[in-house]
């Protein structure tokens, strides 16, 4: 097997800047959170941690087990650096606050999804974690320095549990891909400057919305749908894992485009997925592999926040393709 070079030694070697150490020190404490989640998951049914607790996350949506043992583990295991002034979970309505013995070294913020897609975790389908590091301006930091439009993220990324466990993650300079080699229990370079191809012929969405969608989004999908007989004059394949992570994942290695876009369901709430912990640090991965990612209207990175569990329409991947639909939905393409 050819010698790879383990994740601490690949962060060892290329981190640089006014962060560099914070985020050593940090990234460390997250894949050894995110270890002991893939353990956590990998044991599954037998561990008796995959069922519903009944009980509803501040996004209304119905726990798993799994989705509170990760979000303890996250919050426990990323409180050991002291770099770490406060966070934000999926599964906690308020900022978490961090005892001020144990942030002493440094003002960061992090931001996760211990467990994106939970819905697949019983049905054996992939699941991952994605998280995201702000600079913060206070010692003590309250909801308002959390508020932060994505391009201020210094770090983002994702753990992908699937038919292997991966880490991959961006520092503004490229996104690199490790995995995780469960016989020592270390995560080795294995996807190195992972790039996106900027055109695809593969989408992913969820179909069973189409009726809900705006006309941009119907048109750009109904001409995908025509294939070579339509105004693509190329035939297009369909994707959809409802796991964000995966759809990513996928997207980073082979192209392609995820769709999650307002729909007249949705337009209350605003969109489906969350901008503070979904779509700002996929955004910030998949532009920083050469991608693309926008609401329709604007790009992700530049929302201003308006809440910690803000919620936006999200299209990103190959960027051809989504410069197409940004198009469509700004009318510069004519039908
Ligand atoms: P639907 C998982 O719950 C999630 O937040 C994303 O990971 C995923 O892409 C989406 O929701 C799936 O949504 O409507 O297909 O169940």
């Amino acid at each position: 097997m050819t010698q790879h070079i383990s994740i601490t030694e690949f962060l060892s070697n290329n981190l640089t800047g006014e962060h560099r150490v914070a985020l050593t020190e940090m990234l460390h404490d997250i894949v050894n959170a995110c270890k002991k989640i893939a353990l956590a998951i990998d044991q599954g049914a037998l561990a008796g941690n995959m069922g519903s607790l009944g009980s509803e996350n501040v996004q209304g949506e119905v726990q798993k087990a799994l989705d509170v043992i990760t979000n303890d583990i996250f919050i426990e295991t990323n409180q050991l650096s002291g770099y770490v002034a406060g966070m934000a979970s999926e599964e906690m309505d308020d900022v978490i606050e961090v005892a001020e013995t144990q942030r002493q070294k440094g003002q960061y913020l992090l931001l996760f999804d211990p467990l994106d897609g939970s819905s697949n975790v019983n049905v054996n389908i992939s699941v991952g974690t994605i998280f995201s590091i702000l600079k913060s301006a206070k010692v003590k930091p309250g909801l308002a320095d959390f508020l932060q439009a994505g391009t201020q993220q210094i770090c983002a990324g994702y753990a992908l549990y699937g038919t292997s466990t991966m880490l991959v993650l961006t520092t503004g300079n490229g996104v690199n891909g490790f995995t995780l080699d469960g016989s020592v229990g270390e995560f080795y370079l294995s996807h190195p400057d992972i790039k996106v191809p900027v055109d695809t012929q593969e989408f992913a969405i969820n179909m069973s919305n189409y009726r809900f969608w705006q006309e941009p989004v119907q048109r750009y999908i109904d001409e995908c749908l025509q294939g070579e007989e339509g105004v693509r004059k190329k035939d297009f394949n369909m994707r959809w894992v409802a796991s964000m992570v995966a759809e990513v994942h996928r997207i980073l290695v082979r192209g392609g485009v995820f769709m999650y876009p307002i729909d007249s369901k949705l337009q209350s709430k605003g969109g489906k997925l969350r901008l503070m912990y979904e779509a700002n640090p996929m955004s910030f991965i998949v532009e920083q592999a050469g991608g693309a990612s926008t609401t329709g209207i604007q790009r992700i990175l530049e929302v201003h926040p308006n809440g910690l569990h803000q919620r936006v329409p999200v299209m990103m991947g190959s960027r051809n393709e989504v410069e197409r639909i940004a198009a469509y939905h700004s009318k510069k393409i004519a039908r």
